[in-house]
């Protein structure tokens, strides 16, 4: 269920993004990621309860089934050869985890299902090859998958059952960089910097959304990579910008309007795209072709 694959189709750059698909020649070579640093769990001192989502080459589990709702510290151990997600997602009533694992792993599914993007999403974390990643999700009320987001993982989704309501007073994590997420544009503040840090990501729009970073050369510009993403439509471009030039770097899973997460970031100083793919609803256009694109310079 790479949103970047499954939920954009091969419509955007989004999908060549994520899959290293060179739009000009169909070749399928593997878009090769940049090694973020080593992620320390900044979040040990809050005592929240803790889920561990572990991934293999051929398996996919998580350390709950029923929980109460609440804060939770989600731990991401990815033993995989691909990176996966920690991805949470409601299941909408009447829908069988087990039909939604045949969409997640079918590599002929393109589209999402229609509930994907207005069911409740409260976020979620990725994680390089043998790395390991940290984030902290409220959970309410509801039967989630726990999902790797990735369709070539092929890794059936987990169903996870939350009841009952959260506690009013809640641990809050200390986080030192904040990204607020509207339409279609990201808001800074305190802004990301490097080495490690908690990163509190905020849903303050009204549609789904993520944060991406992905790692591209000093200099480039959004009329960049807009160029280069305008060249996957076909339209011929001046960009300097190449497909290889960006490189996945860190990766939230959807996040719901009205939600907040909190990330553990460890980044290397440098240049970065901050990127949203979550399709405009109206449009179908993926949000970063709508706008939700910035250049990050890290230092
Ligand atoms: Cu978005």
């Amino acid at each position: 269920m790479d949103r970047r694959t499954f939920l954009t189709g091969a419509s955007a750059i989004g999908a060549a993004l994520g899959l290293g698909i060179r739009p000009l020649d169909g070749d399928l070579t593997a878009l090769a990621q940049a090694t973020p640093p080593v992620t320390p769990n900044l979040f040990a001192d809050l005592g929240l309860p803790e889920i561990t989502v572990t991934a293999t080459a051929d398996s996919y589990t998580v350390s709950e089934s029923s929980i109460s709702a609440g804060r939770y510290l989600v731990h991401l151990v990815n033993q995989a050869p691909v990176e996966v997600y920690a991805a949470f997602l409601q299941l909408p009533g009447g829908t069988a985890i087990d039909d939604f694992s045949a969409l997640l792993t079918d590599p002929a599914t393109v589209e999402p299902p229609e509930w994907y993007y207005t069911t409740f999403a409260p976020g979620g974390i990725s994680a390089t090859p043998g790395e390991e990643s940290w984030v902290v999700l409220d959970l309410p009320e509801g039967v989630y998958a726990v999902n790797s987001d990735v369709p070539e993982a092929g890794l059936p989704a987990v169903e996870l059952e939350v009841t009952g309501e959260a506690l009013a007073d809640l641990p809050v994590p200390a986080a030192t960089a904040k990204v607020d997420m509207v339409e279609m544009m990201f808001h800074f503040d305190p802004p990301i910097v490097a080495g490690s840090q908690i990163l509190e990501v905020t849903n303050s729009g009204e549609q789904m959304h993520f944060f991406t970073l992905a790692s591209v050369p000093a200099g480039t510009t959004v009329e960049d990579f807009m160029g280069l993403a305008a060249s996957f439509s076909g339209t011929p471009t001046e960009s300097s910008l190449a497909f290889d030039d960006i490189q996945p770097y860190f990766d939230t899973a959807n996040q719901s309007p009205g939600t907040t997460a909190w990330a553990a970031l460890n980044v290397d100083p440098g240049t970065y795209l901050a990127l949203c793919f979550v399709p405009d609803p109206a449009t179908g256009a993926p949000h970063a072709m709508l706008g939700m694109v910035d250049v990050l310079t890290i230092a």
